[in-house]
Order: structure tokens, then sequence, then C-alpha cells
């Protein structure tokens, strides 16, 4: 293996350690994981590629998959994600890491290639690329991984789709799809990330503005509470109709983009597919309006479309470029499109990360023990995994809860008792 490690600046490391050690005192769920598992070393003699946002989040998941025996290698999964204090804190901390902010997309790719020279028994992938690099570029390592892990939405309907293919060569955990991920990192950690994202890039007001949300999922529906509790108007648009009428019921106002784009101030898409917002809606939007990303890929603005309307571009904030065009309105896009919580913010905060990557541990822990017996394919956690991440989680807040008694957990079941 070359160099152990590949980061912006190894003299940032302390100011990084600073903010792993705040993140660890707000993941109690993982550190209860870690106490654990440090003495059973179920990931002993496992080797683990990891290709997931390299944040103060990321690391607490990264020295705790350590402690439970793991040898680890990691790489960013977006170029624009890596905080790179983080980074150099776990390169001084002897993980193998390649990842810094900005990289282009031959260096990100370069970054994952070198995660593989260790010959990983495990892959933990955001948005699957690693996951690809192994099936399209180096598939005589397939053998020797025994299974995955999948971070979010877009990755996991990318292997569920190669799997339908027959093309998946070894099983892997779809973690976004674990309820104790999905239904808060999803809403709750975007909602607040995205706006973060939007708040740190532009400083405006948010309140009175009319923010459009192109996706009304989880991620959207959470930009959308998020926005709404800042003061924002909200306008949705959609193109499942359930999704719509969600939507609407929660009080938003629902259209098509063509007409969206004519009123909105500030505009988000959440929906994972390409072209949302393209060159007819920059020809009708009002001056000055703010564009930005919060899915995992850049695809959704068709920013190829924003730069030939352009007479000329400049970057008038951090990840804030300003696009005026050719009849002198101004666009601002975020992030340059890419996810603007990540790229512009720190992304969702520890709390609602120590549930998600408390699925991701414990997807590894399982992966370990049982992938060799699981065919190639996208699996789900477990319901048990998911309620004692719940149940973890709610104990580490002093909740307590009401239980059934054995009478009730008998009427659950009576198909007889009716009214
Ligand atoms: C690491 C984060 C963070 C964070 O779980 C979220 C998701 O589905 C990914 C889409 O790329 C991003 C991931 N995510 C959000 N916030 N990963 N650290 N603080």
């Amino acid at each position: 293996m070359g160099d152990a490690y590949k980061v912006k600046d190894l003299s940032l490391a302390e100011a990084g350690m600073l903010k792993i050690e705040w993140a660890e005192s707000r993941m109690p769920v993982m550190m209860a994981l870690r106490k654990r598992f440090a003495k059973e070393q179920p990931l002993k003699g496992q080797r683990i590629a990891g290709c997931l946002h390299v944040t103060k989040e990321t690391a607490v998941l990264i020295r705790t998959l350590r402690a439970a025996g793991a040898e680890i290698a990691w790489s960013g999964c977006n170029p624009l994600s890596t905080n790179d204090e983080i980074a150099a804190a776990l390169a001084k901390d002897g993980i193998s890491i390649f990842a810094w902010h900005g990289m282009s997309v031959e260096e990100f790719y370069w970054a994952i290639e070198r995660t593989l020279e260790m010959k990983p028994t495990l892959t933990l992938d955001d948005g699957a690329d690693l996951i690809m690099t192994v099936h399209t570029r180096r598939q005589e390592l397939a053998q020797g991984i025994i299974g995955g892990t999948e971070e979010t939405t877009t990755g996991v309907h990318r292997l569920r789709a190669m799997a339908d293919d027959g093309k998946l060569l070894y099983p892997v955990l779809a973690i976004n799809d674990a309820a104790t991920k999905w239904e808060f990192d999803n809403v709750y950690g975007t909602g607040q990330s995205s706006i973060d994202g939007i708040i740190r890039a532009t400083s405006v007001l948010l309140a009175g503005k009319t923010f459009v949300v192109a996706g009304y999922g989880h991620c959207g529906s959470g930009c959308a509470k998020g926005a709404k509790g800042m003061g924002c108007n909200v306008i949705a648009t959609e193109v499942d109709p359930q999704a719509a009428l969600k939507a609407t019921l929660d009080g938003n106002r629902v259209m098509k983009m063509d007409e969206a784009a004519k009123q909105g101030d500030i505009f988000i898409t959440a929906t994972g597919m390409k072209d949302v917002l393209v060159g007819r809606h920059f020809d009708v939007m009002k001056d000055g309006a703010i564009i930005c990303n919060t899915g995992h890929y850049d695809c959704e603005i068709k920013i190829p479309d924003l730069e030939e309307r352009a007479k000329s571009k400049r970057t008038i904030r951090d990840n804030c470029e300003e696009y005026t065009l050719k009849d002198g309105r101004r666009i601002y896009l975020l992030a340059r499109g890419r996810l603007v919580n990540l790229a512009a913010a720190e992304g969702h905060p520890s709390e609602v990360m120590d549930m998600s990557f408390a699925n991701q541990f414990l997807g590894m822990v399982r992966m370990a023990k049982e992938g060799k017996s699981l065919k190639p394919g996208v699996y789900d956690i477990t319901k048990a995994q998911d309620e004692e991440v719940a149940s973890l989680k709610l104990a580490t807040m002093g909740i307590s809860i009401d239980a059934l008694t054995g009478e009730q957990a008998t009427y659950a079941n009576n198909y007889l008792a009716g009214t």
C-alpha cells in the first residue's frame, strides 16, 4: 500500500479532534456501542473500505468501527463535502484516509482506488460509488468481500436496480431504509442541515421569502418544514400524485416548476432525479434567485443551461457563485449544485447521525457475521435492530415508554376480538 493517507493539511488535526470530541459528546448511542463492542471485537480481522462524507459524525463511526477491531481505509463520497480538519484529525489518529475539500472527479476516484489497495472484506458506502468501482474496475476484489452497506436513498435505488439486473456480486444492507435512519436523518436532519447550508452560503433573511422545494419525499418534506419554521412561504413541486397530495395537506402550495420558477426566491432540489431545474426555469426566475440542491448527486440542477445563459460568473461568497445572465438578471448557485448541507455546512447534526450510524455500525457487525451465508442482493436491516436503535436513543434521552401487558399482546393478535 502506498502512502497511508492524503489530506489537505495535517496541521488542522488539533482543531479537527476538538470537533470530533464535540460530536462524540452528542452521539451517546454510538459511544455505548463502542464501549460494548470494544470488548467483543466482532470486527477483528475485517478490513473495511469506507466511502462516506468526512464529517465529525463520520469520524465517530470510523473510530467506533476501529474500536470493534476493524482495519479501516476511507475516502469521502462527495468532492466538496470533506471537512479538512476532520480528515487531518483522522490521519493523525492513524486512519488511512484519502480525502480533501474540493477534489476533482479524477481525484475522487483516485481516492476510492487507494482504499481498495487494502483488499477490503467489507464495504461501507454512501451513493454506491465505492461498490460500483469494485463492480466495474476491480471485480477481482469482489470474491474477497463478504458484504457491504449503503447509506442513502439514491444509492439503495442504484443497488436494487443492479440486483434486479443480476449484476450485484455481494450482499448489501440498505441502511437508508431503516426507520431509525429514514424517518429521522432524511426528515429532521436534511431539514435542518439544508437550511444551515443556505444560510451559511448566503446569509439572507428567510422570513417572508418564497421557498420552492422540488421533491416532497422525506428529504423535501423536511426542507419544507424547516423553511416554514423560518417564516418562508413554501411551494412544493412533484411528479408523484400521492407526495403532491401530502405536500398540499401539509399546508404547502403545490404547482408545476414552470409556474414556481416565476415566483420563487430560493429553490432547493431534493428529488434524486436529473434535470429538475433547467434552462426554461432560469429564463423566468426573478433577479437574485438562489438555487441549490440537497440530493446526493449533482445532476438535479442543469448547470450547462445556466452557463450558456450567463454573460459572466464570479464567486461572490464561499459556496455561492453569481451568474449574471445576458438580460442582466443574476442567479446564485450554491455549492456548485452539489448537496448544499454537506458542501456549505456540516451535514446533519450529531444527534440524528447517532441513529443513522448506529445502523451502519450494527450493519457492519451483522455483515461480518452473516455475509458469507447471504446471496448477493440488497437486504433490509431487521426490525429488531431498528427497535434496538430506537430504544437505545430513547434511553440516552431519559425517555421511558409504556409496554404492552400480556393480555394486550394477546388481544393484538386475536382476530376474533371484534366490536
Ligand atoms: C455524514 C451525513 C451527515 C453527516 O445520512 C445522510 C445521507 O443519506 C447522505 C446523502 O449523501 C448524507 C448523509 N449525511 C447527512 N449528514 N453523513 N455526516 N453529518
